[in-house]
């Protein structure tokens, strides 16, 4: 589905008209995959648009580039400041952010560090990630025949352009075959994550999660819904979880800033639980959309108001 379209971007320190955020067909990136990124979402509240976890969002984004070998020529409050000027110029309430470092136009060939770094800020109106009905029900997903990027072959806690073709050969091969999302097993075959989001297992009322060394994105949302978990009174574990572990779990469910919470219902074709949303899953997604919308003061630290 094309995106509709916003007004203007942030690029390299000017606002563009959305038909003029054009780069040149000789950009590095373009052709190595040699950029990083991030994403976020801004919500509407009670208060106007709040941008969840934005600081995070931008600190990753320059982790993610330090893994790379690129300097941001800009700090990381400027870049949240062009964040929250992106939603507001673009007079949007509810949003996705997706700020975007990449190799530019200059030198070819494999190299990096003599390539110019850009820098650019793009909004749009974004609905849910893995459709409502997934979002209200749960997911139909299957374990994929592509296995995760290995952090020794490029970095996977990076959020980097290039490897995400694993993600999208994963989620291609899913959505062929009829479901709504794929589960990357890492290469020592322990679950690691889905296309786009990080997974969460539930048995016997504990809660688990692949740790950051299978070769996870550390997830904003992971680390958000460990916190909301461990509050709501459930123990949180990080271990390595087998395949087989998801076919005997009680409840499934996705975290990302897109997907935000989405149950799984069903993984390679065998029901999760009883297959409906479980009791943990629900709460800790009602407890998710109650905060991004402003309506829990004790986690009001992880939204910026704009
Ligand atoms: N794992 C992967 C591979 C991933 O892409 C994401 C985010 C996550 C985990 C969850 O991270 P976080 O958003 O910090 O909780 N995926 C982005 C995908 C966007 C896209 O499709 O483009 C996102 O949700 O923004």
């Amino acid at each position: 589905m094309t995106i509709e379209h916003s007004k203007e971007v942030w690029m390299d320190g000017e606002w563009v008209a959305w038909a003029d955020a054009k780069v040149h067909i000789l950009t590095h990136a373009l052709h190595y995959g040699t950029g990083v990124f991030d994403g976020m979402r801004a919500y509407e509240t009670p208060r106007g648009p709040a941008i969840f976890r934005l600081r995070e969002h931008v600190a990753r984004l320059f982790r993610s580039a330090a893994m790379y070998r690129m300097k941001i020529p800009y700090g990381a409050d400027e870049i949240e400041g062009v964040c929250r000027d992106a939603v507001l110029r673009n007079g949007l309430e509810a949003c996705y952010v997706r700020p975007l470092v990449w190799r530019g136009f200059g030198e070819m060939g494999l190299v990096l560090d003599n390539v110019p770094v850009q820098v650019s800020v793009s909004v749009w109106r974004w609905g849910t990630y893995l459709g409502d009905d997934a979002l209200k029900n749960g997911a139909r997903v299957s374990v994929s025949s592509w296995r995760r990027n290995d952090p020794n072959i490029v970095p996977v806690a990076a959020k980097a352009t290039g490897p995400y073709v694993n993600s999208a050969l994963a989620k291609a091969e899913a959505l062929a075959a009829g479901y709504d999302e794929a589960i990357m097993l890492n290469s020592n075959g322990f679950v690691a994550e889905g296309s786009g989001e990080n997974i969460f297992v539930v048995r016997d009322g504990v809660i688990s999660t692949p740790p950051e060394s299978s070769g996870i994105l550390p997830g904003i949302t992971r680390q958000s819904v460990m916190t909301i978990c461990a509050d709501l009174g459930h123990e949180v574990v990080e271990r390595d979880i087998l395949r087989t572990d998801l076919y005997v779990a009680d409840e499934i469910f996705f975290t990302g800033t897109g997907a935000e919470i989405t149950p799984v219902r069903e993984v390679d074709d065998r029901r999760v639980g009883s297959g409906t949303v479980g009791d943990i899953t629900r709460k800790t997604q009602e407890t998710y959309f109650e905060i991004v919308s402003g309506q829990r003061d004790e986690y009001g630290a992880w939204l910026d108001y704009l």
